[in-house]
């Protein structure tokens, strides 16, 4: 017999305050560098049933979804009225994507979405589709979004619907809720995506972050991850592009890189996090790695680990674009503790935490890449060599555990 209205509303209700009320909960032995949670933060099923449901017993008798959500990943993060808030990019079952605010009190659990999406203003040449947000506070008072947007390319003949063109949209806001949108950004490069804003002036201007791209997939000659000055955000123009972290052969970023979310001062310099891919027999790779830039000169990398600071493990490993990590959110609380908010596989979204003090030791004393095998081999040598001089402080320990073990063996 088929549930009455009110038993599947009530079924359905159930579910979902037991998912958005569910404690996140710490795994154990990370790698030092930061601590994964078990359950991700997001995920499609956390959209409020009001968006999906028609609630009316007389207009939706089956209780039927209208609206489905596909997917809840790459948001992007900022603090804001003593909450952690979270800008996600929610993708409909029409594979159109939207922005929409979810808040927790804690930044590791208990997101719940505000009660409608972002209303995004378009410009006058409509976006087909939105996604990726990276927040940022900036020095002028406004906290921006820039953000993906993607049209059809208008030189594609018929039979080609798959060519698009993305290129960096730019809103702005006081309070995340009304969104003045201003002029997409022009750069020199036919496709721009993974664009972030500077916190600050430079030079008395705007400064961003580019990807400067030959088509929508491929970086091509676009050669790493861009910079360049604007005079004005409100019709923004960077006319130079220098390329700051290059692509390079033979490492998690030989195909292209981009910058994840607007990069976090401290002492030491602009901590940067950014995901790089490569090409495997399964298709491309994301993962996320790290690098510092000066605070002289925020063109410089001062420093750079080795490899990936994060790679999908698990169940992360599997989504709509399988193999996939990215990040275009964190934030830095008071206390040091860093939230870096990352999406597995271009369906959910997950937290991770991890402090300034860590995120500066794992930059600056993880060896850099030398580029060939022997060099690494040499590395893993020196830490030995290291380890033998210095003696392992729990050899003790662990000598004593074994005997006890023996003992009670015997
Ligand atoms: O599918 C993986 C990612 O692909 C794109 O990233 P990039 O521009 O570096 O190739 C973006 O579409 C991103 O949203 C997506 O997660």
């Amino acid at each position: 017999m088929e549930k009455r209205f009110d038993e599947r509303l009530s079924e359905l209700k159930l579910n979902y305050l037991d998912l958005i009320s569910r404690k996140n909960i710490k795994e154990d032995a990370g790698n030092g560098v930061y601590d994964r949670y078990r359950y991700p933060v997001l995920t499609a099923a956390h959209a409020p049933l009001e968006w999906r449901y028609d609630l009316n017993p007389e207009t939706n008798p089956y209780l039927m979804e209208r609206f489905g959500i596909n997917a809840t990943f790459n948001s992007g993060a900022i603090k804001f009225n003593n909450k952690y808030l979270v800008v996600a990019r929610v993708e409909g079952l029409d594979r159109k994507s939207f922005f929409a605010v979810a808040e927790s009190d804690n930044g590791i659990d208990n997101f719940k979405f505000w009660e409608y999406p972002i209303n995004m203003p378009e410009t006058e040449n409509a976006d087909t589709n939105i996604y990726d947000m990276r927040l940022v506070q900036h020095e002028d008072g406004w906290i921006y979004g820039l953000f993906c947007t993607e049209r059809r390319d208008p030189s594609a003949p018929e039979g080609d619907q798959s060519a698009a063109i993305a290129q960096c949209g730019i809103a702005r806001t006081k309070d995340l809720v009304s969104w003045e949108r201003l002029a997409d950004l022009k750069t020199p490069s036919p496709q721009q995506r993974n664009v972030v804003l500077h916190p600050e002036f430079v030079q008395g201007k705007y400064a961003f972050y580019t990807r400067p791209q030959d088509s929508f997939i491929e970086a091509g000659k676009g050669g790493g991850i861009g910079f360049g000055l604007s005079d004005t955000i409100e019709n923004a123009v960077v006319s130079d592009e220098t390329v700051i972290d290059r692509k390079v052969y033979h490492t998690v970023f030989e195909a292209k890189n981009g910058l994840g979310p607007a990069p976090i001062k401290t002492a030491e310099g602009w901590l940067h996090l950014a995901h790089g891919v490569r090409n495997t027999a399964a298709g491309l790779r994301y993962v996320l790695y790290m690098f510092l830039t000066s605070l002289e000169d925020i063109t410089l990398v001062t420093h750079k680990p080795a490899g990936y600071f994060m790679a999908p493990e698990g169940e992360e490993r599997i989504g709509d674009v399988s193999n996939v990590l990215f990040s275009n959110g964190w934030i830095a609380d008071e206390d040091g503790t860093v939230y870096i908010y990352y999406a597995s596989s271009d369906t959910r979204q997950h937290v991770a935490t991890s402090t300034i003090d860590r995120l500066l030791d794992y930059v600056i004393n993880t060896p850099e890449d030398q580029l060939r095998s022997a060099k690494s081999v040499e590395t893993v040598y020196q830490i030995i060599d290291n380890n033998k001089k210095h003696g392992d402080p729990d050899a003790e320990i662990l000598q004593k555990i074994q005997s006890e073990l023996s003992v009670k063996g015997s």
